[in-house]
């Protein structure tokens, strides 16, 4: 295998000044006759061959300009295609014919419910024709599409749209243009008969672009949320960051089969279904606000990505984790900044420290990788919106402004580095940001362990603070980061004192405001005109991301839990109580005691519930107990049953200690009557649904019969998934009758049908294995679509940890039986559901010995794909 390095950047020898692609479309032959404008560069060795990516194409013909090449002027190699000296500037054109409908990786061009549709990033595009598939290599593309008209009414590619007409036999053509030079990663094209929804919007400047969403027939009600969704989404860009779309016309598609979330092609977004369609009756209100969030981040790219792009893929987090963190920042804007801080630092402690202290650890700018498709990772993505949001902190808003305004004047229209956004940043605001380029150059998660000391003569506190990071694949010593630390100071009260820091000595942190810049392995600071009683709330916001260790008693965090203004310290310190009860019973069930319940949360909790000031939304995540995933990063190792069995039983005793408190709230946050979706509506139906999970733990038919009638009345996905969850999960008799109404009921749409599979996948029963086994045969199940494998396959490892680690190794044996059975139709996917197995060092020997023995088998299957194979033989090493 391959290893591509970062340090083997090299600038590619020619420009290629245009580019004009012809497709014929057919399923099977697929004719794509491209013609390349092509000049090699001054300082270019003239020697050197012009190298082509291209895989799985069919040559048919070859010529320079519009001579025919003999077989001594070019040569096939692996991969790609290259001519012989070539001269210094020339037309080349190739003729190859391609197979859509037997392309099930869904990269290229591939045809999904009878319509084509095309992935290129990131290396699809060879797969299309031969070309220089890197993201440095800019050109203006000419698109001419050739079809049936019938079958293809709707023929789209990136730009205008310039010529059109019919053609003999039936067929019909269209040409685009895209005046903007970019990348191959950013082309597209679709054809198919659509259902099209329109509408328009009205730039700053008071341009009207021409909006366009295409979904299958029949989905046109599903669309108006995400059409609302991208208007906002430009107006927002406009307003926060003075930016304003650039073409005359932005086409959404959506299609059933994808790898990704979505794309975001030039002026023609190539979108799942799952982050476009939405209703009130098919989609929960946590769809509703991912749809929001994805329309936003591929518009956002626009400019974060497309107008400014990477110079080669190991710079991806440059585009990713910048446009990650606009859609963050747009989705707190249209709903609430703490609680989407929340949500996004769950992700970040449930996955990303779990990448982070995994096998494919790597920092947000890799330094090699094998397959690039393994390389879209929460890292890259969520731990590099997190590095962008801390230059936010570090520079103000105003600031990070500055420097984003620098990076656009000096880049419009380039292929640049991390280094060169970092270097806007500093230069927008004459600010040293020397070490904090370590943040792209150092994996791993970096621990912070902060003690406390109070001097009452002079009513000074003192933090010493130190910071450390384990070791990764590759970097076994690092450097200390430059970590921003948020931090409140609470009197009696719970009202925030004013920080008075003290300049004492040679160790002390700078603090700037309420940030304390911790830069050194080790250093302190003082606060002073410190009242004795003082309760410390430390990295507010989750300013960095690390993994905090203080000492807190558990008075202050209840304390903590009942008044912090900061909304995520706030719920931090009720996960935090959460997390010390549960491994204080762990260590009970260790030790073979009966297990005994800590009272201290029940009054902590009934508190947060009765709090009438409090968002429906904030309670629900308060009440939420640590997923398992996020708790297994606490500890070195873990008995995953104890840990299970103590999570269950703190859920039941809080439950059973506060049972009526939950039936009132249920009651008063549950509505049934006329559907709404503002803000009060969606937080009391997220309340609603939490206190419901709770009362199912007490397996009461009358809690039963509260659950059945949720899902009966529902007039909304939101009511009906959350009953429908909580009845399948339990212990209920009829249960599975429940689950078979209900696909009877949604088996015709798709998305809904998905949320069946998953909520089926994710029962804790010991029965789990083998109903789903039997699903991989079932109408709704189709192992070529990633949605289906996702929905049943994914959220069975990732979702439902008891039968997944069952001890018999069953779990294991499913998932490594699906790898082998998709690694060769969707070597993408394939390898995401290999990543389940990157953390079996945590576990108990017995279980590491079952999951190794399915990697090992894994790594014998013959052809194995590149992309399963990095996963599988770095989880090894
Ligand atoms: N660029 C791949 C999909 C996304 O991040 O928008
Ligand atoms: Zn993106």
């Amino acid at each position: 295998v391959q290893i591509h390095y970062r340090s083997d950047y090299r600038p590619y020898p020619y420009d290629i000044e245009r580019v004009h692609l012809a497709f014929d479309l057919a399923p099977n032959a697929t004719v794509v006759d491209t013609t390349l404008t092509i000049q090699r560069k001054t300082d270019a060795d003239d020697e050197e061959p012009l190298r082509l990516d291209g895989v799985d194409l069919e040559l048919m013909s070859i010529a320079i300009d519009g001579r025919v090449l003999d077989e001594s002027e070019y040569r096939l190699i692996e991969d790609g295609l290259e001519v012989l000296n070539p001269p210094q500037s020339f037309e080349l054109s190739t003729k190859v014919k391609i197979s859509p409908d037997t392309n099930t990786s869904l990269e290229g061009l591939y045809l999904s419910s009878g319509k084509y549709c095309t992935q290129c990033e990131a290396e699809g595009f060879r797969k299309i024709t031969f070309y220089p598939d890197r993201p440095d290599v800019m050109s203006t593309f000419t698109v001419r599409i050739e079809a049936d008209a019938k079958e293809f009414p709707h023929l789209l590619s990136n730009g205008n749209r310039i010529e059109h007409g019919d053609l003999e036999g039936g067929k019909h053509f269209a040409v685009w243009e895209d005046p903007f030079k970019k990348p191959s990663y950013l082309f597209a094209l679709c054809a198919g008969d659509y259902d099209l929804l329109t509408s328009s919007f009205s730039t700053m400047t008071g341009r009207e672009v021409r909006l366009e969403i295409y979904v299958d027939k029949g989905k046109l009600d599903q669309c108006h949320h995400a059409m609302e969704s991208l208007k906002k989404a430009m107006k927002w860009d406009e307003e926060v960051f003075g930016l304003e779309y650039d073409l005359d016309i932005y086409m959404i598609v959506a299609v059933g089969d994808f790898n990704m979330g979505a794309m975001e092609n030039k002026g023609l977004n190539i979108f799942n279904t799952k982050y476009v369609l939405a209703s009130q009756d098919t989609a929960t209100d946590t769809d509703f606000i991912d749809v929001e969030a994805v329309i936003g981040h591929e518009y956002f790219h626009n400019w974060t990505g497309n107008r400014v792009t990477c110079r080669d893929w190991f710079q991806l987090s440059l585009k990713e984790g910048l446009t990650v963190f606009r859609d963050q920042e747009f989705t707190a804007d249209q709903t609430d900044h703490g609680v989407k801080r929340i949500e996004d630092v769950k992700v970040i402690r449930s996955h990303q420290f779990a990448e982070d202290a995994g096998p494919m650890a790597h920092p947000i700018r890799p330094d090699s990788y094998i397959e690039m498709n393994n390389f879209y990772t929460v890292t890259v993505y969520n731990k590099g919106a997190e590095i962008i949001r801390m230059y936010q902190t570090l520079l103000g808003r105003d600031g990070f402004k500055r420097g984003l305004d620098v990076y656009f004047e000096r880049h419009d229209g380039e292929a640049v580095t991390c280094e060169d956004f970092v270097r806007a940043m500093e230069d927008g605001n004459s600010y040293d940001l020397k070490q904090f380029r370590r943040w792209y150059s150092q994996a791993g998660t970096p621990e912070v362990e902060i003690k406390s000391q109070y001097d009452g003569d002079k009513r000074q506190i003192t933090f010493t603070m130190k910071q450390s990071c384990p070791p990764t694949p590759g970097q076994e010593d690092k450097a200390p980061f430059h970590i921003p630390i948020k931090i409140g100071l609470l009197d009696d009260l719970g009202n925030d004192i004013t920080l008075k820091p003290l300049a004492l000595g040679e160790t002390d942190a700078r603090v700037e405001g309420d940030i304390v810049h911790l830069t050194q392995a080790e250093q302190s600071v003082t606060f002073d005109d410190v009242p004795e009683t003082i309760t410390p709330s430390i990295l507010r916001e989750f300013s960095a991301p690390v993994k905090l260790k203080y000492d807190y008693s558990l008075k202050e965090l209840i304390f903590l839990f009942a008044h912090d203004s900061d909304a995520f310290n706030r719920w931090q310190a009720g996960q935090e109580l959460f997390s010390r009860i549960i491994f204080g019973l762990c260590a009970q069930l260790e030790a073979g005691e009966a297990l005994v319940f800590d009272e201290s949360l029940v009054n902590a909790t009934k508190n947060l519930l009765d709090d009438n000031e409090l968002d429906g939304q904030f309670k629900s995540l308060a009440l939420t107990i640590p997923g398992v995933s996020t708790l297994i990063e606490q500890v070195s190792s873990i008995n995953i049953d104890h840990l299970i069995e103590a999570r269950n039983f703190v859920k039941r005793q809080l439950a059973e200690a506060l049972e009526l408190d939950l039936l009132l709230h249920y009651q008063t946050n549950h509505h049934v009557g006329d559907f709404e979706q503002d803000k009060e509506s969606v937080a009391k139906r997220a309340l609603a649904g939490t206190c419901l999970s709770y009362l199912m733990t007490l397996e009461k038919e009358d809690v039963y019969q509260l659950a059945l009638k949720q899902l009966d009345n529902a007039n909304n996905m939101t009511d009906a998934s959350t009953a429908l969850q909580l009845i399948v999960h339990s212990h209920y008799d009829d249960k599975l009758k429940v689950a078979e109404e209900f696909y009877q009921k949604w088996q015709n749409e798709e998305l809904v049908v998905n949320k069946w599979l998953a909520i089926m996948a994710t029962d804790p029963s010991d029965e789990t294995i083998d109903r789903i086994e039997s699903l991989l045969d079932h109408p709704s199940f189709e192992l070529k679509n990633p949605n289906k494998v996702r929905s049943l396959i994914g959220a069975f490892t990732g979702a439902n940890p008891a039968q997944f680690h069952r001890g018999d190794g069953r779990g294991y044996r499913y998932l490594a039986r699906q790898i082998k059975a998709l690694y060769a139709v969707n070597p993408q996917v394939s390898a995401l559901l290999t990543g389940a197995f990157n953390r079996w060092r945590k576990f108990d020997s017995a279980r590491q010995v079952l999951m190794r023995e399915q990697l090992e088998d894994i790594l014998k299957m013959p052809e194995l794909s590149k992309d399963v194979y990095e996963i599988a033989s770095k989880a090894l090493k």
